[in-house]
């Protein structure tokens, strides 16, 4: 009997022929003038296609939303053109794809800003953790709040992402919601001390998120958006007085989207499960009426038992999908894994990128 894990499922509008999904993950090798992505990126997302569905790495729906050297981008016509190579690849090869639409908010620097402006955030609050610019790892720099009219092209901005990314032919999107960037910055207590309507109590902090995921679902359909969240992650220096007080009020507020998945975080980004009292995924999951997106520390064990009792509909391997361009069919044998080399993780070239061996080469 073949589990479940390797099963075909449909999330929204997207048909997978697995539910074993790349994570997005950022890798730093687009053209840093153009924010284009090139061949080399063609070569391993094509590799990676078996996986039911790819996200791609975080990519800005501005030059404002950029944070870190390298990533790519999705606000202008070259870049559409540049991912539509990508996308006709993975599906060449029966994959399926969408772009994580991507805005960072106080986690960048300077130099990395157009004019070297400062970084747009909730409010004038340093994050107080590192960036990768030209010069390595800088400490990320302080903001300025957002003005009600930033606010509203920020709107936009998402919409025209979006649009574009339809253009390139992905089969859909994810909103980055999570790991300390602009709109978990808007949710959380830590990074949000506004007094107007996107500050203070929930439904206002919530505001954004749900104006984003409100344009973007009626650019493309909600079938074909999904979203990232990570609740409880400290990522990016970003913290909440009451996590589960604000997920309980964001998590029912998705429905009326009709999204294709939600997407979790299960604990620490890339770090531990492990929950503090009173917090809970389950919780959470059991608010959301559509598809849900497991993430963070599974092994194969972990993914068939979440996909197998019902408690995941889909798995997001991250790092493993790195080492692994064919995790799915060494998953599917039991087959050892590549280990990952932490060196080519970010930034480089081929080596570490589109070098690692599947199972018939090894
Ligand atoms: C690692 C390095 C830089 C960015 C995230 C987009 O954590 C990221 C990221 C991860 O979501």
């Amino acid at each position: 009997m073949t589990e479940k894990l390797f099963q075909p499922f449909t999330a929204g509008a997207i048909e997978m022929q697995n539910r074993i999904v790349m994570a997005p993950l950022t890798r730093n090798r687009a053209d840093d003038e153009t924010d284009e992505v090139g061949e080399m990126h063609v070569e391993y997302y094509r590799q990676r296609a078996s996986a039911g569905l790819i996200i791609t790495e975080a990519t800005q729906i501005s030059p404002r939303g950029k944070g870190y050297i390298q990533t790519p981008g999705i606000y202008t016509e070259a870049q559409a053109a540049a991912w539509k190579q990508v996308t006709d690849a993975v599906h060449a090869e029966g994959g399926r794809i969408v772009v994580q639409l991507w805005h960072v908010g106080r986690i960048s620097h300077v130099s990395i800003q157009p004019e070297g402006l400062p970084p747009v955030a909730p409010s004038a609050l340093a994050a107080g953790v590192k960036t990768f610019t030209h010069k390595g790892f800088e400490e990320t720099s302080m903001p300025l709040a957002l003005t009600l009219d930033q606010i509203a092209e920020t709107i936009e901005d998402y919409r025209r992402a979006a649009k574009l990314a339809m253009e390139a032919g992905f089969d859909g999107v994810e909103v980055h919601g999570a790991n300390g960037y602009l709109l978990d910055q808007f949710l959380k207590t830590g990074a949000n001390t506004r007094t107007d309507d996107y500050g203070g109590p929930v439904e206002n902090r919530a505001r954004l998120l749900m104006e984003v995921l409100e344009a973007v679902t009626d650019e493309i359909g909600g079938d074909r958006t999904g979203l990232r969240l990570s609740p409880f992650s400290p990522a990016n220096g970003i913290d909440d007085a009451d996590p589960m007080g604000t997920f309980r009020y964001v998590v029912p507020g998705l429905n009326r989207f009709g999204l294709a998945y939600l997407h979790m975080v299960e604990g620490a980004t890339g770090g531990s499960r492990e929950l503090a009292e009173g917090q809970s995924i389950a919780e959470l999951r059991g608010l959301f009426q559509g598809a849900y997106m497991a993430n963070n520390g599974y092994d194969r064990e972990m993914a068939v038992e979440a996909v197998e009792s019902g408690r995941a509909d889909l798995v997001a391997f991250g790092r493993p999908f790195i080492a692994n361009p064919d995790l799915v069919a060494r998953l599917k044998a039991g087959a050892a894994l590549n280990e990952i080399d932490r060196d080519t993780m970010y930034g480089g070239g081929a080596k570490g990128y589109t070098d690692y061996p599947a199972l018939d080469a090894a």
